[in-house]
């Protein structure tokens, strides 16, 4: 269960744009990625919302993001009983009200992804954007061991699960009306979550693009690069299961459906 607190009285209609943001044991950065968020958006001058989704937080992380909630009407805070990244960001996606939903780390985001995104969706050239670290143009700055369990990760993801597009961890964009219900089929949790919902989003014909990343995280990684690995490698037996066994279907040859919408680059 979630509870949602400071909702605010904007309808759908209001809103163009939601930002959902995970968060775990964030109090030393939460205060000003909320902050550098809210200047750069009202900059913009979007009408927005900020959902974020708090779980299993061992430091103040959610007593400071209800803090913040009650002093920005702007901000809506949901919070789960178990820590759970995958969890949090379908919680956040399904509450969302903006016409485009982005979802962001509070260790990593990026204002000109999100316009970019923003525009694409707006303009009918997506439905849903991926932020690319493997993508021409990227500029990932993040260890070279962590870009290499990227780089077989999303090899694999793509040749054996048909994934659209070169990466789908990390920031992104959709279009909530025609994503939401691809979001409700999602049955993965923790880090397979966003991976299962671009792929099944491929699956279902919408329109996938992906903008080169930059990657600058605003704090050192704080997971050990061995079971970040070996966590990815399971979750590829998870994943075949949720999806009902494409790398099985491809190696027979059997039930190819094969709807081939080329990623492009905006
Ligand atoms: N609600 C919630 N948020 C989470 C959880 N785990 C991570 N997050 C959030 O998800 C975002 C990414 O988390 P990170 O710990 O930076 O993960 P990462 O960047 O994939 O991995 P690192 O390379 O270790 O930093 C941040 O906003 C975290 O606060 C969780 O269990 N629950
Ligand atoms: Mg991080």
């Amino acid at each position: 269960m979630s509870d949602a607190e400071n909702d605010s009285q904007k309808t759908d209609q209001d809103i163009d744009l939601t930002v959902v943001l995970p968060a775990y044991n964030e109090e030393e950065i939460l205060g000003s990625t909320i902050t550098n968020l809210i200047t750069g958006l009202d900059e913009k001058k979007y009408q927005y919302e900020i959902i974020i989704v708090e779980n299993g937080s061992r430091d103040a992380t959610l007593r400071l993001a209800r803090m913040l909630g009650a002093q920005l009407s702007q901000l809506r805070v949901f919070t789960l009983p178990v820590g759970n990244y995958g969890a949090a960001l379908k919680t956040g996606f399904l509450a969302a009200r903006g016409k485009v939903v982005v979802s962001f780390d509070v260790d990593y985001y990026d204002l000109s992804f999100l316009e970019d995104a923003f525009t694409a969706i707006g303009d009918g050239e997506a439905d849903v954007v991926v932020a690319s670290k493997r993508a021409p143009g990227a500029d990932d700055q993040r260890e070279a061991l962590r870009k290499l369990v990227t780089a077989v990760f999303t090899t694999i993801l793509r040749s054996l699960f048909d994934m659209k597009v070169t990466d789908a961890h990390g920031m992104k964009a959709f279009r909530r009306e025609t994503v939401q219900p691809i979001c409700e089929q999602c049955v993965t949790t923790e880090s397979l979550f966003d991976v299962e919902l671009v792929i099944r989003a491929g699956n279902a014909g919408l329109l996938l693009t992906e903008i080169p990343a930059t990657v600058i995280e605003q704090r050192p990684a704080r997971s050990h690069i061995l079971k970040r690995a070996i966590t990815a490698i399971l979750g590829l037996f998870t994943l075949q299961r949720a999806l009902g066994f494409p790398a099985v279907k491809k190696v027979l040859g059997i039930g190819q459906k094969k709807t081939q919408i080329p990623s492009k680059t905006v």
